[in-house]
């Protein structure tokens, strides 16, 4: 009799957690809006503080040579030591200098390990890519016969060991990135298929649409050193993959180039890089101190015209190849260096953008920082000698919003399929937001699972061609 209004009671109970749960839920869903057939917007993105939007990183390894009590030794001094990746490839060789050698290589973030070898006593030893201060022990010495090998041009390195065994002023050939170096290939292009693609979003300090191909430019560096590990001269290779701008168009390309030493960049004294052949429309940048102008207009050097915008693809969006070489100034002593680009408005050279994280060049125009969209750092100090950790990062970092986003993306890669015009990176890629919002450990190849329908084949066979 009683149990009616108990009853009443728990039916309406049920409703009301009912259209709490579902008041609840809805609000869930509007905080989120993520779901099967919607996208994060570029600019919700929460990324966590250091990161550097990035798959590549220095790896500075500095190896003693010990005898197998640890005792430090001399005995390889003179000699070539080389870091290999672990297919055996030669990233880095060097020669040993008062029993040591400190290796420093630009490298795919996805390396956890790599070798040291004595291609002279043929000692191999494992090491983390993480590390940066190792041992190695080799008490084989000096074989009796090294002294007595060939040198056919007198710079101390024996033939077998000398990538420029007839030039006395060359010694080693490396490249970046490394991934395809095979130490006895002595082609130009013996990085193989794989190029640094930096992606641009040129709406600077505005966030743009994020689809990132108002630049994409894919590039490759070789360098010759000397016996002395010093830096002799070097060659650049970029390509335009995809144009896609039309705020900042038409717009020009250069690079600037630093001094590397471990984590830090410094600032060259100027003249210290030259250019030493190049296409016409390439030159010396005379507002820095060592800059080289890549092109000043993309769409004066593009033959046929093509973009992302109602220019066809196929024959006519082959990218177009830029390459340029220069020189070292003579004595200038530098082991290590860095180039970093910059994009400006052809009209107005003094608006830039740069890649996360990296200061503006000295003539670029400060009053541009802190508008908009952007929270960079207000002021610089260019000078030659000064020295600065790179890429800066959290507060110090230039290019970036409040939360930390980039406007340039960088990663190696041997293909990257454009995203459509106005398609965000976020729908074209998939994975990208993973690989973003866990600061780079998560989803590290994100650029190799596009979405086919919303991103564009630049066509591969040209793609290859250099
Ligand atoms: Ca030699
Ligand atoms: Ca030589
Ligand atoms: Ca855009």
């Amino acid at each position: 009799m009683s149990s009616q209004p108990i009853k009443r009671l728990g039916t309406n109970f049920v409703l009301l957690l009912g259209i709490i749960f579902l008041v609840l839920f809805c609000t869930k869903q509007k905080e989120v809006p993520i779901g099967k057939n919607s996208f994060a917007i570029f600019s919700d993105l929460h990324v966590p503080g250091g990161f550097e939007w990035s798959n590549t990183a220095w790896i500075n390894l500095s190896v003693r040579i010990t005898d197998m009590s640890g005792t430090p030794m001399n005995a390889l001094d003179g000699q070539p030591l080389d870091l290999l990746d672990m297919h055996g490839r030669r990233l880095q060789r060097m020669v040993v200098v008062s029993g040591k050698v400190d290796f420093s290589v630009m490298l795919d973030k996805n390396k956890d390990k790599l070798k040291i070898f004595s291609p002279v006593t043929g000692k191999m030893v494992m090491v983390s890519a993480a590390s940066s201060k190792v041992n190695f022990q080799d008490t084989t010495r000096y074989p009796a016969s090294y002294l007595d090998l060939p040198d056919s041009d007198g710079d101390r390195i024996p033939d077998i060991y000398d990538d420029f065994k007839w030039n006395s002023r060359k010694a080693f050939r490396e490249c970046f990135p490394a991934d395809g170096f095979l130490p006895e290939g002595d082609s130009v292009n013996h990085s193989g298929g794989q190029y640094l693609y930096q992606i641009y979003e040129d709406l600077w300090p505005v966030m743009g649409d994020y689809d990132l191909n108002d630049l994409v430019l894919a590039s490759k560096l070789e360098w010759v050193k000397d016996s002395n590990n010093y830096l002799v001269s070097g060659s650049y290779i970029g390509k335009i993959w995809a144009v896609g701008a039309y705020i900042s168009a038409p717009y020009g390309l250069g690079l600037e180039f630093f001094k590397r030493e471990k984590e830090s960049l410094i600032y060259l004294p100027d003249g210290s890089v030259s250019l030493a052949s190049s296409e016409s429309f390439t030159h010396l940048d005379e507002r820095l101190n060592n800059g080289i102008v890549v092109f000043d207009d993309v769409f004066k050097i593009m033959d046929p015209y093509y973009n992302n915008i109602g220019g066809s693809w196929g024959v006519s969006g082959i990218p177009k190849t830029v390459p340029i070489s220069f020189t070292f100034r003579k004595g200038s002593r530098i082991r290590n260096f860095e180039v970093l680009p910059y994009i400006f408005c052809t009209s107005n050279p003094t608006r830039q953008v740069r890649p996360f994280g990296t200061p503006p060049t000295a003539y670029a125009d400060m009053t541009m920082f802190r508008n908009a969209d952007d929270c960079s750092p207000l002021s610089w100090e260019w000078k030659a000698g000064r020295r600065f950790s790179s890429p800066l990062k959290n507060e110090e970092a230039f290019y970036r919003t409040a939360k930390n986003l980039p406007w340039v993306i960088d990663f190696i890669s041997s293909d990257y399929k454009v995203p459509v015009e106005k398609t965000s990176i976020l729908e074209a890629y998939p994975e990208f937001q993973k690989w973003a919002e866990s600061g780079g450990t998560e989803n590290k190849k994100w650029y190799d699972y596009p979405d086919l329908e919303k991103t564009i084949s630049v066509p591969e066979e040209e793609a290859k061609r250099l």
